[in-house]
């Protein structure tokens, strides 16, 4: 008896975690640093997020004002096109539809932009409709400046490249521009269930 329920046990396991990896992933315990350039410091004194371009009255918050937003705490699995992913990880921080909320824009795509230049697109519906925030802490903790503090973007459905840290802003726009890796190869959207890796996926 006790023979039999471990082996059930040990499968229902497995299937519900291959339900939750996407195909090419495997699952990483620790939490791997990936950047294309140094981690860049910017002082909270002079930080601010702004919301601009096909946008009517530009928004822009400094630290506190940013600090004072309402806020969600989530739990999601991430997924890098390098082939790892992390299961359960818990994030909080202000939700993108409370930054554009009273938003007039009829802009279809936005590019996110960071500290040091990263960039990423995105069409605007992957951005809103609680599927994205800007985060500011990781595991109960201040994100640390490796993964992108004081805050970044968290996209948990797409392919982790599209959640950039160090993040300033988003710029609301009419035509869809490549981002960073995108200019480099990576695709467009990025979904990993759809494994949308490289250009041509
Ligand atoms: N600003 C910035 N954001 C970025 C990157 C970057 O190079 N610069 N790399 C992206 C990539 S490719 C991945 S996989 C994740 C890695 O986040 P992590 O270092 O917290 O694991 O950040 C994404 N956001
Ligand atoms: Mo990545």
């Amino acid at each position: 008896m006790g023979f039999i329920s471990r082996g059930f046990r040990g499968k229902r396991r497995d299937n519900v975690s291959s339900s939750r990896v996407p195909p090419g992933q495997h699952v990483v315990t620790d939490f791997p640093v990936l950047a294309a350039g140094p981690t860049p410091r910017v002082s909270l004194d002079v930080w601010t997020f702004s919301v601009t371009g096909e946008i009517d009255e530009p928004k822009q918050w400094t630290w506190k004002e940013f600090r004072a937003l309402p806020t969600e705490t989530l739990t999601a699995d991430i997924h890098c096109v390098t082939k790892w992913s992390k299961l359960d990880t818990s994030w909080t921080g202000v939700s993108v539809d409370t930054l554009l909320d009273g938003v007039e824009s009829a802009a279809d795509f936005a590019t996110v932009f960071s500290d040091g230049g990263y960039t990423t697109n995105l069409p605007l519906d992957d951005l809103t409709g609680k599927k994205a925030w800007v985060v500011y802490e990781y595991d109960g903790q201040p994100l640390h400046p490796e993964h992108g503090g004081p805050v970044r973007l968290l996209v948990p459905h797409l392919y982790f490249w599209k959640s950039a840290k160090w993040v300033r802003g988003i710029t609301l726009q009419n035509e869809e521009q490549p981002g960073f890796w995108e200019s480099n190869g990576y695709h467009m959207r990025g979904d990993p269930w759809r494994e949308q890796r490289y250009w041509g996926d």
